[in-house]
């Protein structure tokens, strides 16, 4: 396989020093322009600061790239969801056409893999939706992290999601689910689900050590460390839920489907919230990117 890896990540990898990756789907389809170029080169600066090195990744021109340029991220930027959004399915594809492609939790797991990145900060995972018993829409994310080497650092899952049900999936596929400080998964904009992670671990260096045991048995698949956002910047749940209600109605009356749905929704609550939950996402996004360089950086020593 053709994958760009830039000399900076490569040379990060080759003298053992800590690599976060970051997916793009997040950039494309998940914020509005131009906050999503400002959040993207930001949570780099965020990485670059905790003294890791950040690695972004998306297909360019159908090139797998791990680490892309300012110009490769204000591409993706701008272009928005004129480009393809791409989980597992969509790589071989993507990459045959020669398009540009936004990898998403799934898709930036393969590729950050691919290139021996161990770590990966994002925002939240796709799951298990609501409603799922009907129509089957589990996130491909979920299966891959029942199969590829990554950790995946995220602030809890989205009630646009069942997180019983994806929680139940996770167990299932042998997933640890790793509250960091914390006893509940927290559910993205709020602290608390009323759901129990499988684990607390309260250090990085712990997390660290639990990635290192997993490796030395040969045990595949990867590990979701879920970290709940700063108490400053979480939402009132009340009517946190109130909107996510109203998005999922909409996109049912709307009969929208398949890919299309998460990003649909993330619009809505933005739209619904005038802006106030794309401020909190940030934040979350941000404090998941400190919590991965360190636990990155705890992994090299
Ligand atoms: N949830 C968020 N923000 C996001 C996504 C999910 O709060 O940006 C994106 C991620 O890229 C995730 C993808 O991997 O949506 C999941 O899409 P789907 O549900 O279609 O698998
Ligand atoms: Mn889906």
């Amino acid at each position: 396989m053709n994958i760009k890896i830039s000399p900076e990540v490569k040379k990060a990898l080759e003298e053992n020093r800590p690599v976060v990756a970051l997916e793009s789907t997040i950039i494309s389809h998940g914020m509005p322009y131009p906050k999503n170029f400002q959040t993207a080169l930001q949570v780099e600066e965020v990485i670059r600061s905790c003294g890791a090195i950040p690695a972004t990744i998306a297909i360019i021109k159908g090139v797998p790239t791990v680490g892309c340029s300012k110009e490769e991220i204000e591409y993706l930027a701008k272009t928005g969801r004129g480009v393809i959004k791409v989980s597992r399915r969509d790589i071989p594809v993507v990459v045959a056409k020669k398009q540009d492609g936004a990898t998403t939790v799934a898709g930036t797991m393969i590729l950050a893999n691919l290139a021996g990145i161990k770590i990966f900060a994002t925002g939240g995972i796709g799951g298990v939706h609501r409603g799922a018993t009907e129509t089957f829409d589990i996130s491909a994310d979920l299966e891959e992290l029942a199969q590829t080497d990554v950790t995946v650092v995220c602030a809890g899952a989205k009630s646009i999601l069942d997180l019983g049900l994806t929680l139940e999936y996770l167990e299932t596929k042998g997933v640890p689910v790793i509250g960091y400080q914390t006893e509940e998964l927290p559910a993205f904009f709020t602290r608390k689900s009323g759901f129990k992670v499988n684990y607390r671990l309260d250090t990085p260096e712990e997390i660290a050590e639990v990635l290192k045991e997993k490796d030395a048995l040969g045990l595949k698949g990867g590990v979701l460390v879920t970290n709940p956002i700063p108490e400053e910047y979480s939402m009132e749940e009340k009517a946190i839920s109130k909107t996510i209600e109203d998005a999922i109605a909409e996109a049912n009356a709307l009969g929208i489907k398949g890919k299309e749905t998460t990003p649909f929704l993330l619009e809505k609550i933005q739209i619904l919230t005038e802006g106030k939950s794309l401020a909190s996402n940030i934040q979350l996004v941000f404090n998941n990117a400190r919590l991965a360089s360190q636990i990155a950086m705890a992994l090299c020593k």
